[in-house]
């Protein structure tokens, strides 16, 4: 290594150390000049093997706790309670230093808020890959086992303003930036795995058409409106997506508990300079779970916050949430075999023809510090890769790489924002780019320019042996034209392939999203061109969405009932039944991972409320509190008030009925005691079992509350079955309580008499 640039490097370390990384000092200059010179690519490796090196390099800029109060230059403030007056009633004066700083920052403490993906929640965590992958690529996140590559992982909605709910219907982005030891590499991906356009000059009309109609800015976050239905009615292409997005995907449990894509094919090339090409996929341990739409609905207004607040209180408790992530390869040369073209994001590789293997884990286990200097400060961007991977030809990914460095430009306001501590790199960064506004580093010398011999510190371009970032050479010869290719065209066969797949259940969700959505939508000539589509992918889907917005559709055949919905025998087994031959998906008329049925189901991360009074069995409510806990999933006191409920200072509840919801729980449980007689003149508690039921969702009553349980339910459910649990035995609780635990995270969709339930 040449002399100047170890210099920069120990410079690099040693700013780096005294910024809180693992290594500092001269210990630091030894570690990174060994492993520099032992290694043949110049970057040193400075990641840990803990995960916890950006965590740590963020502590330098985090601010002490019990710090006396100064300005931002560091002037002690004595008071800002009052301002400088003359005189107790006096007039305030210019001078007052402390009250216009005070003033002016916060005048200025907004941001633009992202275009899209504007509401969003984030933590820090670590990916570890299981082993090298060195003969796929040359990217040293996917070679050493040992190392933790430090994460920061951004989940959001779509459409939404910031402060929006985040239950709304809408894909869900997945954003994750790696800090490797070769520089960041963000896979800016989403939870849905195909999207609506093809190509990137569509995306302003696809998000013009889905915001808020810009004359009265409503609806907010929601795409059940005239505009974007029209855009979709008149864009074929996006009929997959738009299947994936009426279906109970787009209306994730929990960030944990949804899957996440990169969408686009990307490459790997390995040392040889060989490609492969590549889908990345997320695949959660906790398994793929949705909400019911109603229950968004509520939460939506119960509590606004329920994903971010999931993963926030998760965190918190000592718990993380976890991802395997997923490789689909297909050798450089074979994409030609398949039907479709791999460049074309509105079509996945199925499954069944192209297995997904699992290469590694992700782990989020802490949270942000700071919600506005992490998670609204995270700048993604595509095109931040590290050697071993590079592009496809897809031309919304394309389009993407130039978008998200132009949109940071308005977002955070100077090219400087990679130096902000969320987005800078953990390897040292050194070119000859300067100034601008917000300068943060401090570039010594005279010489910012390229080649010079006035100064050795300028720094030096890395060979390709040594690591230095080369494109893959691709062969690319062609006309200029503006023209979609004919392997594009096929814009339903995946669509087919997507409903074919789903279970009846699943079905009858996409039909009663569909019948929501184009229920609100004014214009009868755009629902009839969306029921034109529907048919086309099938004539069953058709014919039940039609009668909710006041169509038939002539010629169907297939039962629709006459509610449009498949609640009946007849509905579920024609929905069954309903199916369509696919095109476009390499052969496949089934694919059982497109399905939510028969994912892994736990009690870990799932909520419970323990419905209380005053005289509630307490034994029972602690039993049950314990059984919960060990088997990672938590629990809330609902009851009157919040405190000690009934004078018993070991049931405390945190939760009222009044701020509370049945939506926001996986299941409840009414402990025995007295407490049963005031609950059964609660129209609340009524309303917490029915609705419980209604959702699918496990109840679990003891003792004096097992008749509470049965007279809030219609006559013909189901108890001690399909997830109701009712125990009068006191000497029976622990059995009661293993019985409820395994019932959660399920969902039970067969139960009788849902029609009769209030709720
Ligand atoms: Fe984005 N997208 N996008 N997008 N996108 C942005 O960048 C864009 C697309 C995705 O948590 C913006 O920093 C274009 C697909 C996520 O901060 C912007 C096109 C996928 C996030 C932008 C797409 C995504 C964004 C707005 C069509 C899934 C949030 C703020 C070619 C694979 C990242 C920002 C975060 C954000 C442009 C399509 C995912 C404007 C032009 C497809 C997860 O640059």
């Amino acid at each position: 290594m040449d002399q100047t640039r170890r210099e920069f490097i120990q410079n690099s370390i040693v700013l780096a150390g005294t910024a809180g990384l693992v290594l500092s000092g001269t210990d630091a200059i030894a570690a990174n000049t060994e492993a520099t010179t032992g290694s043949p690519v110049g970057m040193p490796d400075i990641l840990s093997t803990s995960g916890s090196d950006k965590v740590k390099d963020l502590i330098a800029v985090t601010a002490a706790d019990n710090a006396p109060l100064t300005t931002n230059v560091g002037q002690p403030i004595g008071t800002d309670k009052n301002s400088l007056r003359a005189g107790e009633r006096g007039p305030t004066l210019l001078e007052d230093f402390v009250l216009r700083e005070k003033l002016q920052h916060f005048d200025h403490e907004r941001i633009p808020e992202r275009i899209v993906h504007a509401r969003g929640a984030a933590a820090h965590g670590y990916f570890q890959v299981y082993k090298s992958l060195a003969d796929l690529t040359t990217a040293k996140v996917f070679h050493n086992p040992s190392v933790k590559t430090p994460v920061f992982t951004r989940f959001s909605t779509v459409a939404g303003f910031r402060g929006s709910a985040d239950t709304a219907r809408d894909v869900r982005g997945f954003a994750v930036k790696m800090y490797t030891s070769e520089g960041n590499w963000d896979l800016v991906g989403n939870n849905i795995p195909v999207f609506f356009i093809q190509d990137a000059i569509k995306f302003p009309d696809l998000i013009h058409a889905v915001k808020p109609e810009p004359h009265r800015e409503i609806p907010q976050a929601s795409s059940a409106h005239d505009t974007f239905y029209d855009f979709i009615s008149l864009t074929p292409e996006s009929m997959h997506m738009i299947m994936w997005v009426m279906s109970d995907r787009a209306i994730p449990r929990s960030f944990s508990m949804m899957e996440g894509f990169g969408v686009h094919t990307f490459r790997l090339v390995n040392a040889q300079g060989k490609s492969t090409f590549v889908k990345f996929h997320w695949k959660p341990l906790l398994g793929v779970h949705s909400l019911v739409w109603d229950e968004a609905q509520q939460i939506a207004g119960k509590d606004t916050d329920f994903h971010r607040r999931d993963m926030w209180d998760a965190i918190d408790q000592g718990n993380v949430f976890e991802w395997e992530l997923g490789l689909q390869t297909i050798a450089e040369g074979d994409e030609g075999k398949l039907d479709f073209d791999i460049l074309d994001a509105t079509k996945l590789w199925p499954e069944d023809l192209l297995p997904v293997q699992r290469v590694g884990k992700m782990t989020l286990n802490r949270n942000p510090d700071n919600y506005f200097s992490e998670t609204e400060q995270v700048a993604f961007n595509t095109t931040n890769i590290v050697p071993g991977i590079d592009f496809s030809d897809d031309p919304l990914l394309q389009g993407r790489n130039f978008s998200y460095l132009d949109t940071q430009l308005s977002r955070l306001g100077s090219p400087n924002f990679t130096e902000l501590p969320i987005n800078r790199p953990l390897v040292p960064v050194a070119n000859n780019q300067r100034d601008a506004h917000m300068r943060y580093t401090v570039n010594k010398g005279r010489v910012a320019y390229t080649p010079a011999s006035l100064d050795g510190h300028s720094p030096s371009e890395e060979t390709p042996a040594r690591g230095g970032f080369v494109s893959y050479r691709e062969a690319v010869n062609g006309p200029k034209v503006r023209v979609r290719s004919k392997t594009f065209d096929d814009h339903y066969g995946q669509a087919k392939l997507f409903w074919n797949s789903m279970a009846p259940i699943e079905k009858e969700h996409i039909v009663k999203a569909l019948q929501f959505e184009l229920s609100n939508v004014e214009t009868r000539e755009v629902r009839q061109r969306m029921l034109g589509h529907l048919a086309k992918i099938n004539e069953v889907l058709a014919a039940q969405v039609a009668p909710a917005i006041g169509e038939t559709i002539p010629g169907a055949h297939g039962p629709a009932p006459a509610r449009g919905t498949a609640d009946s025998v007849v509905g579920t087994e024609a929905l069954a039944n309903a199916t369509s031959p696919t095109t476009a998906s390499g052969g496949v008329q089934k694919s059982k991972a497109l399905s939510m049925e028969g994912q892994p189901t736990s009690a870990k991360g799932r909520k419970v409320a323990i419905l209380v009074d005053a005289g509630v069995n307490a034994s029972q409510v602690k039993a049950m509190q314990q059984a919960l806990k060990a088997a990672g999933a938590q629990s809330d006191i609902v009851g009157p008030h919040i405190g000690a409920i009934g004078g018993n200072a070991g049931v405390e509840a945190t939760k009222t009925f009044a701020n509370s919801s049945p939506a926001t729980y996986d299941a409840v449980f009414v402990p025995g005691g007295n407490s049963a007689v005031a609950l059964q003149q609660k129209g609340d508690a009524h309303v917490f079992i029915a609705q419980t039921y209604k959702h699918g969702k496990g109840l679990c009553a003891m003792g004096e509350s097992v008749a509470l349980l049965t007279g809030s339910l219609p006559a013909g459910a189901a108890v001690n079955q399909l997830g109701v649990v009712s125990e009068q035995d006191g000497t029976k609780q622990g059995s009661a309580i293993q019985r409820f635990i395994a019932a959660l995270g399920s969902r039970h969709w067969n139960r009788p008499a849902l029609e009769q339930v209030s709720a």
